[in-house]
């Protein structure tokens, strides 16, 4: 009897630690971009699947966040302190259309 309950705890404690490193793994999160000086920091970003990007705008004038180069999705200009964000689905270059020389890309880990 005392050896099942030890089997059972010692199942118990192996799938629990299975199941967090699952989740672990497959948990989105979620990564910040600053806004900074006319640059999105960092310019290049490695994310996964369904992971959610945060922009903020520490700079004192506006800027946007926009798909490059055709604006098929955009946040609206973003005032200092105001954040957007993003669910990535797919590689994605994005620039700043009041800047148009303020680029960024967000790549998809495989
Ligand atoms: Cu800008």
């Amino acid at each position: 009897m005392k050896d099942i309950i030890k089997s059972i705890l010692l199942l118990s404690v192996v799938v629990f630690g299975f199941s967090n490193s699952v989740l672990a793994q497959n948990s989105p999160t979620t990564h910040t971009i600053l806004i900074k000086k006319m640059k999105f920091i960092p310019e290049e970003l490695h994310v996964n699947k369904g992971d959610t990007v945060i922009w903020i705008n520490k700079d004192f004038y506006p800027h946007d966040v926009s798909k490059y180069d055709n604006n098929t999705w955009n946040s609206s200009p973003l005032n200092k302190g105001e954040s957007w964000s993003k669910v990535v689905t797919e590689t994605e270059e994005y620039y700043c259309s009041l800047h148009v020389v303020m680029k960024g890309k967000i790549i998809l880990n495989n």
